[in-house]
């Protein structure tokens, strides 16, 4: 048994984000309707096609384990089909711009009249106030919840990151809302309005700079890179390169190859309690105790050189000889992993992080399997849907619709061009 087994989803979501969440509650063993338009789908299916008449890789990877329904929402057959959806569902995700499904006629009113239990969950661009209508995607997010403005270096312009925080973190923040909520309908029989913005998402992983903005009334951040630099503050938090800008000082540093390697670099921590052991490993031992060097505040203003000496020594090295080198002493580091080395990983293919999935029409890919591990709830990756795969299944199972009606109802199921045709 899944542990969220007998939990009916239905999922209104496209694009990235909401298709995240329920792609986990789907790998938890939640039943995960996925509704769709017909003819067309969730956007993404012919978004960054690389194989014709293929759904793309972007779809089939945010939509395992869900079955699709595809349905007119906006066709007043397809409303009662909806309605009945709503009576037998659980939870509700959306993703839509503000407004949509309200326009459609299901207000969050309309949804607890027909099912008090129902849990409705929506991720939208920002929370209520001035900027609540917009649409937003990804790179939005990241621009107004602070990553891009902290993400850089500090003499070039703001960087969006490869890490999809603004769309997976919220549909990652958006899940546990919902297992929260069913958690509570245990004790209280009600369902309830779960609602993630993604500027919120994205602030929340920004939580340290704005830590940071606070501590920087009260002086320079010693830890980041302008403090060994000399160079001034100013009055909000600055892009600081590749520092950790935590307790323990890091960078990025380059390693044998990396004139021709783009990857190949490998994150050094330069922590306290391992102070000793870089010193003798880079062949500094005299820094152990010169007063310069021994205590982690006489080091601050000294970063910047420290890791070029720490560079020199790494450059006599492959990252992984590096890696194995320091793993010896314990002393933090990591190195910089290109998408081909993490496709090639045999212990992520292992641990189910990476999975290989067979697909109907496109063959075999990999995906990023689920990364949270159930001990007794292993999440098994099955291939995303076709469009419309499961609509006569879900029809005639979960709403008990006879043939007949199954077939009265077509005109809200299927695109007018594939009626025409028949
Ligand atoms: N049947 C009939 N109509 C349907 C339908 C169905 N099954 N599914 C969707 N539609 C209609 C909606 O009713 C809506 O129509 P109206 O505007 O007439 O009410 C229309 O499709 C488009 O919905 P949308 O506005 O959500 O889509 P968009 O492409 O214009 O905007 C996005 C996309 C992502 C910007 C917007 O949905 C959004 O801001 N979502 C919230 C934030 C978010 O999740 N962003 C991240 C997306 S991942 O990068």
């Amino acid at each position: 048994m899944k542990a969220l087994e007998g939990i009916r989803v239905l999922d209104f979501t496209h694009v990235q984000s909401g298709p995240t969440c329920t792609q986990l509650l789907a790998w938890f063993g939640a039943d995960v309707i996925k509704v769709e338009r017909p003819g067309t789908g969730d956007i993404t299916r012919n978004q960054l096609q690389d194989i014709p008449n293929v759904d793309s890789l972007y779809f089939t990877m945010l939509n395992h384990n869900k079955r699709s329904i595809t349905l007119d929402t906006k066709h007043p057959k397809g409303k009662e089909v909806l309605e009945r959806l709503i009576k037998v569902c659980d939870v509700l995700v959306e993703n839509f711009a503000p407004g949509v499904l309200d326009r459609m006629g299901f207000s969050w009113e309309r949804i607890q009249e027909l099912n008090p239990r129902m849990i409705y969950a929506s991720i939208k661009g920002f929370g209520p106030g001035p900027y609540e209508d917009c649409k937003v995607y990804e790179n939005i997010a990241q621009c107004t919840g602070g990553a891009a403005s902290t993400t850089g270096f500090d003499d070039g312009p703001p960087l969006v990151t490869g890490a999809q925080i603004g769309d997976s973190g919220t549909g990652l923040h958006l899940a546990l809302g919902i297992v929260t909520a069913l958690f509570q309908r245990t004790r209280t029989g009600r369902g309830q309005r779960v609602t993630c913005a993604m500027q919120d998402g994205v602030l929340n992983l920004c939580r340290v700079k704005l830590r940071d903005q606070q501590r920087l009334a009260h002086g320079p951040l010693t830890e980041y890179p302008q403090y060994s630099e000399g160079k001034p503050f100013g009055d909000t938090v600055p892009r600081s390169g590749n520092a950790s800008g935590g307790g323990q000082p890091g960078w990025i540093l380059k390693c044998k190859g990396w004139e021709t390697d783009p990857n190949a670099y490998i994150y050094f921590i330069a922590q306290a309690p391992v102070w000793d052991k870089i010193c003798d490993v880079i062949g500094e031992p005299e820094w152990k105790t010169h007063p310069d060097y021994a205590t982690p505040k006489a080091r601050l203003p000294r970063l910047k050189q420290i890791f070029e000496r720490i560079e020199q020594w790494t450059m006599t090295k492959t990252k992984f000889e590096v890696m194995e080198t320091l793993n010896k002493y314990d002393i933090p580091c990591g190195p910089i992993l290109s998408m081909k080395e993490l496709a090639e990983d045999q212990s992520l293919r292992a641990t189910g992080t990476i999975v290989e999935v067979d697909h109907p029409t496109r063959g075999k890919y990999l995906t990023v399997g689920n990364p949270i591990k159930l001990s007794d709830s292993p999440a098994e990756v099955r291939r995303s849907p076709l469009l419309g795969e499961h609509t006569e299944e879900i029809l005639r199972d979960v709403l008990g619709y006879t043939d007949e009606e199954i077939a009265e109802i077509r005109p809200a199921t299927e695109p007018p061009q594939r009626q025409a045709a028949e």
